[in-house]
């Protein structure tokens, strides 16, 4: 796209990727950024003054750590664990903990960016990380993962702290690897206290946390569907990924009477064309929660179609909901779901469009609703759990589900309001990206050169 600001967005990258080399996915996710704030920054000098945009790509730290642990044939093991704490404007550093094999220090720094943002949608005092570990879950016994946890948080607890730095799950931590963290924590500092998010319901979680990603991105989709006067009744829906953000954004979806069709893991997808209704879901959290199996199973059990590594986007829909990682949508892939008829993206992932991709909803002016405003239904009621830990309280489930869809609303509204187009239309990159960034930059202004 040629823009005004083409020259200082490229002078600005520039020093970005040679401060930072060979940190593709940051470069990707800054560039997203700058290329709607360079202008935004020209029309209000404040922040250029400040100099806001160079100090907000540089994290205030980064811990890199050693994390030994013993498999079960009690051989030694080695990986890398790392905390990014990207900033702390605004609130406590919050952002999840990504166990992977493909975690290195650009996917956390990218991650950690965009979560300074996303936090700040929010409305909630929430600051802006993310950490994690090249580990691998796959395949490992839980004493193997709770060895793990245990050697990670044994280092990660000299960082953290309920009104320091608190971490939740993304890909590869749930439910199970934040009770090992929790656990090793609480036991080294002896101090029960709201340190992570998404903690089991009877030590302090919070109702609706499970499920507050799919079901924010779900509600996302509907917020963007209205300004077409449309719902999600009788929507074919695809979905990608089969972990914890599209299951719950598969129970949605087909509660507001939508038909999601597919899901996916890294070795492929089943199309099933019947629709994944509430008794196939049910199987599919058993499969993938507590057997730890593959989605080809899926497609074994109830006779549909299964494409071994392919990725959804070629399956005819009205609406896509990308919930499995960065980068799994491409200029072809959006190029085809625009012309099978999609017009409505929701991003459960964390920037799974390449700028590519982007581009091509944005020229087909379709309804694309990127991650960091569509997901942060699961950051929000994160700090919805710190507030009812810190309470000592627990809300009903009916409350918190109210309050995060008001605050899906909210960020609905706040994309609205600094993304509306001349012709009515929403541009939610732009929105997105400066309603975010607004309370971030005056916070840092306001605090000094921080
Ligand atoms: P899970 O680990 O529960 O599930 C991840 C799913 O995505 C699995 O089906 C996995 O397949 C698939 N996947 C992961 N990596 C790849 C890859 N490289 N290629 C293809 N498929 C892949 O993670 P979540 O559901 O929690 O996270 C999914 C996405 O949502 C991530 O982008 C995460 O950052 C984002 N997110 C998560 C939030 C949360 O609250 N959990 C909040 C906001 C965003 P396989 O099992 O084969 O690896
Ligand atoms: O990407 C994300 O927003 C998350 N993985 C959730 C972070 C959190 O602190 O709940």
């Amino acid at each position: 796209m040629a823009n005004a600001f083409d020259q200082q967005i490229n002078d600005f990258m520039a020093k970005v990727i040679a401060k930072n080399p060979s940190e593709v996915e940051f470069h990707q996710a800054v560039h997203e950024v700058v290329e709607t704030l360079i202008p935004f920054v020209e029309e209000n000098p404040q922040y250029k003054a400040a100099k806001v945009l160079e100090r907000i790509v540089e994290p205030e730290r980064v811990i890199l750590f050693r994390v030994p642990w013993l498999d079960d044939k009690g051989e030694i093991q080695i990986n890398k664990g790392f905390r990014i704490e990207m900033n702390s404007a605004i609130g406590p550093y919050k952002g999840g903990l990504r166990f992977h094999p493909t975690v290195n220090l650009g996917i956390l720094k990218f991650l950690a960016f965009e979560q300074v943002f996303k936090n700040s949608l929010t409305t909630l005092p929430m600051g802006g990380g993310k950490g994690g570990s090249d580990f691998d879950p796959k395949g490992k016994s839980d004493n193997e993962v709770m060895r793990f946890c245990q050697s990670f948080m044994t280092e990660l607890s000299k960082h953290i702290g309920p009104n320091t730095d608190v971490p939740a799950g993304d890909i590869g931590v749930g439910g199970r690897e934040i009770g090992f963290l929790f656990g090793q924590y609480k036991r080294l500092r002896n101090e029960f206290t709201g340190v992570l998010t998404g903690k089991g319901i009877e030590w302090g979680g919070s109702l609706i946390r499970p499920e507050a990603t799919g079901y924010g991105a779900t509600y996302f989709a509907a917020e963007m569907l209205e300004t077409r006067g449309e719902t999600l009744e009788g929507k074919t829906v695809v979905i990608s990924g089969s972990g914890n953000v599209a299951q719950y954004a598969t129970e949605k979806v087909t509660e507001m009477g939508g038909k999601v069709v597919t899901l996916s893991d890294s070795s492929g997808f089943i199309y099933d064309p019947a629709g994944i209704d509430k008794e196939k879901l049910e199987y599919v959290m058993w499969l993938k929660n507590v057997k730890r199996g593959r989605i080809k199973e899926y497609a074994e059990k109830f006779d549909c179609e299964y494409h071994e590594g392919m990725r959804p986007w070629g399956v005819k829909c009205e609406i896509a909901m990308p919930c499995a990682t960065q980068n799994e949508v491409n200029e072809d892939e959006a190029k085809t779901l625009i012309a099978n008829g999609c017009y409505c993206i929701s991003e459960g992932a964390n920037m799974p469009s390449t700028p590519e991709a982007i581009e091509v909803y944005q020229n087909a002016g379709i309804l694309y609703g990127l991650g960091k405003a569509a997901n942060a239904g699961g950051v929000a009621v994160s700090g919805l759990e710190m507030s009812q830990n810190s309470l000592r309280f627990a809300w009903t489930r009916e409350e918190v589900d109210a309050k995060l869809q008001k605050i899906m609303k909210d960020i609905h509204a706040t994309c609205v309001k600094y993304g509306k187009k001349e012709d009515g239309s929403v541009d939610y990159v732009r929105g997105a990206n400066i309603g975010g960034f607004v309370k971030v930059a005056d916070a840092m202004i306001a605090q000094g050169l921080v």
